[in-house]
């Protein structure tokens, strides 16, 4: 397989600072070198957005349309690393597929949009762009960008939703399979029919990864605390190969990884594991 890393070290609007640090630590921890040693090859690909003085939501913007440009200029795999979740909005109008699938696992709804976002956290909105619900001007003049169909996600893992988040995604077509569920009925079980329906629907796939969705006591993200009951990596690993066993997987994004919270590099080893499963699942 050949991959392309996209290297997006951006969190909120700021390069290189918290999980903005994540992609860094993953590029120059040994990344690169275990997909080559896998028989992979790997180019890599740096985006940060512009100069100046630039407002968060168009820090954003400008980083989605830079990593569409990254993505629709090769053929490689894309293997998106950022810090911020909302960064797979790029991928997908990179790849430009209408009719593709998302799954995104992540410990976080990601679906507030302005008007149910307490906390303001423009990442916390990034799903929820994806499907069109917000910030629907600007996501217009990206090239490549069509809104996601909510019939067409899956989120996996999920264990801190917001209240008024939960009630939108439970309201929405998108189908939530979440912690409690793959821990009372296993991977396969748990997630084995909703992958079965949106594979009828769609024969390929983009695969969202936030760190976070592993277990803080096995893998720590970042400062976000998790509830407890998080997936283990070889749940993970599964999830992936449940993906793999029935999709095209034609691109992935691993999100929101604070080296500050990882001080022995547990959660560092786990994402490289994680990213060989996925790159061998790639199409
Ligand atoms: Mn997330």
């Amino acid at each position: 397989m050949h991959v392309q890393l996209i290297v997006d070290p951006v969190d909120s609007g700021q390069v290189g600072q918290r999980m903005g640090r994540g992609p860094l630590r993953f590029r120059d921890g040994g990344l690169p070198e275990a997909l080559t040693a896998a028989g992979h090859t790997v180019t890599q690909a740096d985006v940060t957005p512009g100069e100046g003085f630039v407002p968060e939501p168009k820090a954003a913007f400008q980083i989605h349309q830079r990593i569409a440009t990254c993505v629709r200029s090769s053929d490689a795999f894309p293997l998106l690393l950022s810090g911020n979740c909302n960064a797979c909005i790029g991928a997908l109008a990179g790849l430009g597929l209408p009719d593709i699938g998302v799954i995104w696992m992540d410990t976080h709804g990601d679906f507030n949009t302005p008007d149910t976002s307490t906390s303001g956290f423009f990442d916390g909105m990034g799903l929820a762009a994806a499907a069109g619900r917000c910030w629907g001007a600007a996501l217009a003049a990206l090239p490549g960008f069509v809104p996601l169909p909510e019939a067409q996600i899956v989120h996996v893992g999920s264990r801190d939703l917001d209240a008024e988040e939960a009630r939108l995604m439970i309201a929405s077509p998108l189908a939530l399979v979440d912690a409690a569920q793959i821990q009372r009925d296993g991977v396969t079980g748990a997630l084995g029919p909703a992958l079965d329906a949106l594979r009828k629907r769609v024969e390929r796939v983009y695969l969202h990864l936030d760190l976070d969705v592993l277990d803080a006591s096995i893998a720590p993200a970042n400062e976000f605390d998790a509830p407890p009951g998080g997936l283990s990596v070889e749940q993970a690993e599964a999830v992936i190969r449940a993906i793999g066993a029935r999709f095209a997987l034609v691109g992935a994004g691993l999100a929101s990884y604070d080296p500050a919270y990882d001080p022995d590099g547990r959660t560092l080893a786990a994402g490289i594991r994680l990213a060989e499963a996925i790159v061998s699942c790639g199409e």
